[in-house]
């Protein structure tokens, strides 16, 4: 049974964190969130210490550490301009990160995490649930038995509404975030990697606070894309769960939903870091440097290939 720390416990993805460790048979032993409100810890881990202070959380990993009880892994939910120092905290102290997405908001701290992980002989995993999406693995086995020079011409449309609130909170702020493009586009442009192979071109063609678009070119596609969270983009077939989403590739003219089959897969991803086989530094590069790109591009006025929502 390995032992957990939690970053971020009070926030909205750590239930699926505190789950994933429960079904994976292992042991939360102290959390911190500067929110006091983490009574879902109660659902799996009742004797689990808690601090609202980082300074006391801190602490407390240290004070284990010295007693011969080091913990095992840091799982960090916390806003994403706080991944970095919160992945330096764990490695210094020798402990295995499991770190949401993106793992950090710049390319350049992709080398810093290298540097933490050989000096301190720790690692870092990432959470890249859409890899383990059964729609998304078996587009990827098609494209793999398709001729090798075979070059796909794909729309890809990712349309998930959030209300007035997601502007207001840190997802809102550019510096905080990375933006929509990397807050939420980040898992599709690493699936699109997946998938498609070594990205060749970058272009952005719309970007505001609620929605961006742009055209990518992979070694097996050319990607027309567009991605808001502004609910007036959604078509009348979006998909209704807790609220309306629409998430979809066209490969030419075959369209794949993939609006559901999400709810396990953080489960999954820890099942695959338990077993040593998680994504690491490297496997985040093409899509970090996708969004880090993206965030500087200038963009492209009347472009030749916009997205047909764009048109
Ligand atoms: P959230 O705002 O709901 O939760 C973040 C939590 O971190 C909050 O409870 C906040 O109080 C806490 N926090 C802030 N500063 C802190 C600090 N210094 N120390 C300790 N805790 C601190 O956001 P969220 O939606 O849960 O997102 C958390 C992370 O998970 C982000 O990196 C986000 O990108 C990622 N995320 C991933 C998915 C996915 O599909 N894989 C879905 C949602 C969010
Ligand atoms: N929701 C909340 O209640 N709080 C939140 O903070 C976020 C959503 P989905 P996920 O918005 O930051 C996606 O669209 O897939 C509500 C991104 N993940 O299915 O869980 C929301 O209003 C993730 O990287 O959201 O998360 C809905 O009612 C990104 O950080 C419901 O939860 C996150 O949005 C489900 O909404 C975000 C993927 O796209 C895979």
């Amino acid at each position: 049974m390995k032992n957990f720390a939690l970053i971020g416990a009070a926030g909205y993805i750590a239930p699926r964190h505190l789950k994933a460790i429960k079904e994976t048979g292992n042991n939360l032993v102290v959390a911190v969130d500067v929110n006091d409100s983490v009574g879902i810890m109660d659902s799996h881990f009742p004797e689990a210490e808690f601090f609202t202070e980082f300074e006391e959380f801190s602490g407390f990993v240290e004070d284990l550490k010295q007693s011969g009880h080091k913990l095992d892994y840091v799982a960090i939910c916390s806003p994403n301009y706080l991944h970095l120092p919160h992945m330096k905290f764990a490695l210094q102290n020798g402990i295995d990160v499991i770190c949401e997405k993106p793992l950090v908001l710049n390319t350049a701290d992709l080398d810093a995490l290298t540097r933490y992980e050989n000096e301190y002989g720790a690692k870092v995993n990432s959470i890249l649930q859409l890899r383990l999406h059964p729609s998304i693995i078996a587009l990827r086995e098609k494209v793999q038995a398709a001729p090798a020079d075979k070059v796909f011409d794909v729309d890809l449309t990712y349309l998930t509404s959030r209300g007035k609130w997601y502007l207001k909170s840190w997802k809102g702020f550019d510096e905080k975030s990375g933006g929509v493009a990397t807050n939420i586009g980040v898992h599709f442009y690493d699936m699109l990697h997946f998938i498609f192979g070594k990205i060749t071109h970058n272009e952005v063609h719309y970007r505001d606070e609620k929605t961006s678009s742009g055209f990518l070119k992979y070694e097996r596609a050319n990607v027309r894309w567009f991605l808001s969270i502004d609910a007036n983009h959604l078509p009348e077939n979006a998909v209704q769960g807790e609220k309306l989403t629409y998430r979809s590739i066209d490969i030419e003219g075959e369209e794949l939903e993939f609006s559901g089959g999400f709810t396990d897969l953080h489960t999954q991803s820890y099942e695959r870091i338990l077993a040593g086989q998680g994504y690491g530094v490297e496997d985040n590069r093409a899509a970090i440097e996708t969004v880090d790109v993206m965030r500087k591009a200038e963009i492209v006025r009347n472009p030749e290939n916009p997205h047909p929502l764009l048109q």
